[in-house]
């Protein structure tokens, strides 16, 4: 087994928990464990790791299952890699969910029994047993009243990088206050996903870091403090159950006791920050510096990339956050994802090979392109377009794939128009995520941001960027060389752009919107 010194990441996403230890010397992932909610903690009844409430738009998570999957993942680790030899862990977890815990558990966390897995430790310390997470967008009610008391949503975007958002802590914490007030009187501390756990892994409670802070609404991104204002204006006595915000690369302190008994970590063994799934894959994706951009192709679709000043989207669709490696980040999420790209694909009852097909036997120059917007859509916020949707099933009828192209294409112009307020200069773009493994995908982005884009070896970069945020902090490497060494592109991948008409697109697009 491995002696040289190793890095562990943990990554606390919507589906699963993962593990992933990066080797120092090589710079190579040496181990990676994966824990899926549904399939393996069907107790849960979660079977894509959340449940949907009983008020519309509500969506929510058991904190209990992702303790679960916590001591499964580290037992399942243990078994592959010697944990004694890893020196520092950071981890990642899925960005605005909220933990709320009431006054036992900081010093439950102090006293865990490694006897006990940590769900019985640790059972009786939420004031509120489900946590609501980033699929909720139940708080349209909480985000107009808190951007009333602020002012209106341009004073909380020049606050916090983003208008008031259904999906961010600020108002999913205004709506439980409201709604079950004894319960909010009840916590002592919210936690996002990604502090929790570093609590846990602690044992003590840890900060939240500005990455994932800045998606809360409630934080000042130049003070990088909590903002006095939307504190007041969020919920009574906010203030008392916040953590303190502090930068990525703060070192929390030596992993809890628990974890050394249970399964045999160092006692030296240093905790590093936690951060959110976004700011953790932009360094796990090598976009740590400006001029690379991530595209991230899941559920739905991220785009990010490094920031040195906070511009904002004077639109208000797109967020600037933390970026862990210091100075700022660019985030835009869309609905119309991997969901969409599914629909069409099904459409046509097609397999993805047919699909990369129909892709690429329509020319780009005299294809015409739609909107695609075949669900509602929150950049920009639209409901479903019905005249793509009729487009869609008329093409079907008429057996004319060329539709495939053109809401793909669609696709990545409005990507590339919502991503112009960021003013930076994309020369490169890594894509992620599933659909990144279709050519004729990637050679669109390629062509229609004209930027070389690359895939990575791991597809893991949350959890990878967790661990390069250990390392980094743990050796005070600088940024570079930390990308350098353990960011590596899948061989013979990279993907040039071609000739495109941008200016014609885009006059298409705009058309169509009219
Ligand atoms: C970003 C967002 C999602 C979550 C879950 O604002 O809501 O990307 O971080 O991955």
């Amino acid at each position: 087994m491995s002696k040289t010194p190793l890095y562990l990441g943990l990554d606390l996403s919507t589906q699963s928990m993962s593990a992933l230890v990066i080797d120092a010397l090589s710079g190579h992932s040496i181990a990676e464990q994966t824990v899926n909610f549904g399939k393996d903690l069907p107790e849960y009844k979660a079977p894509s790791g959340f449940i949907q409430g009983p008020v519309d738009g509500e969506v929510f998570s058991d904190p209990c299952m992702w303790l679960d999957a916590l001591n499964l993942v580290l037992e399942r680790l243990s078994k592959k890699v010697s944990l004694k030899n890893i020196v520092a862990i950071s981890g990642s977890g899925q960005q605005h969910a909220s933990v709320y815990l009431n006054q036992n558990f900081e010093k439950k966390l102090l006293n865990l029994d490694a006897n006990q897995d940590l769900k019985s430790n640790l059972s009786n310390c939420f004031s509120r047993k489900l946590s609501p997470i980033w699929m909720d967008n139940s708080t349209t009610i909480e985000c107009d009243e808190i951007a009333t008391a602020i002012g209106g949503n341009e004073q909380v975007l020049a606050k916090t990088g983003s208008i008031m958002i259904e999906r961010f802590t600020g108002a999913q914490i205004r709506k439980f206050a409201k709604n079950h007030s004894e319960a909010y009187s009840k916590t002592a501390i919210i936690h996002l996903a990604s502090s929790f756990c570093c609590s846990v892994m602690v044992g003590q409670n840890a900060s939240i870091d500005y990455g994932d802070g800045a998606g809360m609404n409630l934080m000042n991104l130049e003070a990088q403090n909590w903002d006095d204002e939307l504190i007041v204006a969020t919920a009574q006595d906010l203030i008392d159950k916040l953590p303190l915000l502090k930068p990525s690369n703060e070192q929390v302190g030596s992993i809890s006791s628990y974890f050394v008994e249970k399964y045999g970590f160092s006692k030296e063994c240093q905790i590093y920050a936690f951060s959110g799934d976004n700011p953790n894959s932009l360094i796990g994706c090598g976009g740590a510096s400006t001029g690379t951009a991530v595209i991230s192709l899941g559920t739905s679709d991220t785009f990010f990339s490094a920031m040195q000043q906070p511009l904002f989207d004077p639109q208000g669709f797109g967020h600037v956050f933390g970026n862990p490696a210091g100075g700022y980040m660019s985030l835009i999420c869309f609905m119309n994802g991997s969901l969409t790209r599914e629909k069409i694909c099904q459409s046509f009852n097609y397999d993805w090979n047919q699909f990369s097909q129909a892709l690429t036997s329509h020319d780009s120059e005299q294809g015409t392109i739609e909107l695609p917007w075949l669900n509602d859509e929150i950049t920009p916020k639209v409901p479903k377009n019905q005249q793509a949707i009729d487009a869609l099933e008329q093409a079907v009828g008429n057996n004319d794939s060329s539709i495939v192209r053109a809401l793909i294409e669609g696709q990545f112009i409005n990507m590339y128009l919502q991503s112009q307020w960021m003013g930076e200069l994309i020369n490169n773009i890594i894509v992620t995520g599933g659909a990144s493994q279709n050519d004729e995908i990637v050679q669109i982005i390629a062509d229609i941001f004209q930027a070389t884009v690359n895939r990575l070896e791991t597809p893991n970069s949350a959890a990878l960027g967790a661990a390069m945020r250990a390392y980094q902090a743990h050796t005070k490497s600088c940024w570079q060389d930390t990308t350098r060494k353990f960011i590596h592109f899948k061989s013979n991948s990279s993907c040039q752009p071609g000739s495109y008409n941008i200016e014609a697109k885009i006059a298409e697009f705009k058309r169509l919107l009219q």
